[in-house]
């Protein structure tokens, strides 16, 4: 054995004794069987579990990841134990459109895993994808080799195999975990979830609701279930996690809750994103939480790429109150973008000579394209149209990175569930002016 043979020797046994990421080959696994590592569950429904109370370990207030849920772990000699797996899944974006992409347990966005500042975790990974993958947990501090960059701080994990990733919480925050492994394609095809720490003391930071979500998004041309993974900038899906609206579930909180929602964003652009209503301040990022003195008041927080924001406020103004990216074009689905601007085009005589080839032809956007929001047009199987959800005025006219902030005097503490649209008191409605 030449010098850099032994070298490369001794490194790997370095690496195998836990520096880097413990390597469980296939051989491995059957010799210490399947029970030695923690079940790993798996979630096929878009629905919000509840907020869901640590069964073990040291306890903390838990957060609510929106149309998602938190993984469960196990205790083991002092170490929390979870177990993410990496594979194909499906996902609903909105009710009339199923998306195939990559995921977590069943799901994009993988579980939100929540752990507690001092905890010592493992994290098994197993690959069920056909290509390699590793798993970065963005803005954590840990051992290099946990960070999860392939070829950087380990070797990718191949189809079939698990990897276990192990760090001691030294911090508590908003992170996230993606791959650092094919990227462009592992995150076109939705592979994150939300990494939540809570402080240590749980009075610290302390707020009555805590929501939490990622931005991601899809290139899925209307008819089919596949996200394209190579458009640059095109996107034509713009989520949270992987949902669009009226698939996005509403913010429901009680009135005077102090609230925080935490956002990550892993698309290709920023976000703007803004809450009617009331005033929020950043309280934190994914760097930590912001000092006090440090904050200020703001109605609109850009989540720029790779970034995330945890906003807090009071729920002080009772309503409902919409809750989006400004950018217009993250408010819409797919279906209807390439419909060329006619306002104020007269098509009259255009439609009667498409009707004779096309029965039942109808001209669009004469008058702008708001009669979008209510169009019943035949669409292709499994897409979305451009505008969609319906309130208790008409047609909502959104659909994209939009949801629904309802603050209620009479919601109960701990209750997530829809209190339906507010009853605005008399006299405090926009109204027609009578001109006769
Ligand atoms: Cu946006």
């Amino acid at each position: 054995m030449n010098n850099n043979e032994q070298k490369k020797m001794t490194n790997r046994r370095q690496f195998l004794k836990g520096a880097g990421a413990a390597a469980l080959g296939a051989g491995l696994v059957s010799r210490v069987s399947l029970a030695a590592l923690p079940e790993s569950p798996s979630s096929m429904s878009a629905t919000m579990e509840p907020p869901a109370e640590p069964t073990s370990g040291r306890w903390y207030n838990p957060v609510v990841t929106l149309n998602g849920w938190s993984l469960p772990w196990r205790m083991k000699n002092g170490w929390k134990e979870f177990h993410l797996t990496a594979e194909a899944v499906e996902r609903e974006i909105a009710p009339g459109m199923t998306a195939r992409l990559w995921g977590y347990n069943g799901q994009s966005p993988g579980p939100t895993i929540e752990c507690v500042e001092g905890d010592k975790v493992r994290i098994f990974v197993t690959n069920r994808l056909p290509e390699h993958t590793t798993v970065h947990w963005h803005g954590i501090f840990l051992a290099a080799g946990m960070d999860g960059v392939t070829g950087l701080n380990q070797p990718g994990i191949p189809p079939g195999k698990t990897f276990a990733y192990e760090f001691e919480l030294k911090q508590s925050g908003t992170f996230m975990y993606h791959p650092h492994a094919d990227e462009m394609v592992q995150m076109a095809m939705g592979m994150m979830g939300s990494l939540v720490v809570h402080p240590k003391n749980p009075e610290l930071h302390k707020v009555d609701r805590d929501f939490c979500f990622l931005m991601s998004s899809y290139d899925i041309d209307p008819g089919t279930m596949t996200a394209k993974v190579n458009t640059m900038t095109d996107f034509n899906l713009w989520t949270w996690n992987s949902r669009v609206f009226p698939g996005i579930d509403h913010l429901v909180c009680r009135l005077g809750d102090r609230v925080r929602v935490r956002m990550g964003n892993l698309t290709m652009t920023n976000h703007p994103i803004h809450v009617h209503g009331l005033k929020f301040e950043v309280a934190g990022t994914d760097g930590g939480w912001v000092r006090p003195e440090a904050r200020w008041p703001e109605v609109t927080s850009d989540v720029a790429i790779g970034q995330m924001r945890a906003i807090e406020f009071d729920a002080d103004a009772p309503g409902d109150w919409a809750m989006h990216c400004h950018k217009s074009h993250h408010t819409m689905n797919p279906m209807g973008h390439s419909v060329p601007n006619m306002i104020g085009v007269d098509q009259r005589e255009v439609q009667q000579s498409i009707s004779k080839l096309l029965p039942g032809y109808m001209v669009m956007g004469e008058r702008g394209m708001a009669d979008m929001g209510d169009m019943t047009m035949p669409l292709p199987a499994n897409t979305l149209p451009m505008m969609t959800g319906e309130g208790q005025f008409g047609p909502i006219e959104m659909g994209g990175m939009f949801t629904v902030l309802k603050i209620r005097a009479d919601q109960k503490p701990n209750d997530y569930s829809d209190p339906g649209w507010y009853d605005n008191p008399e006299g405090t409605v926009a109204y027609e002016v009578d001109l006769s």
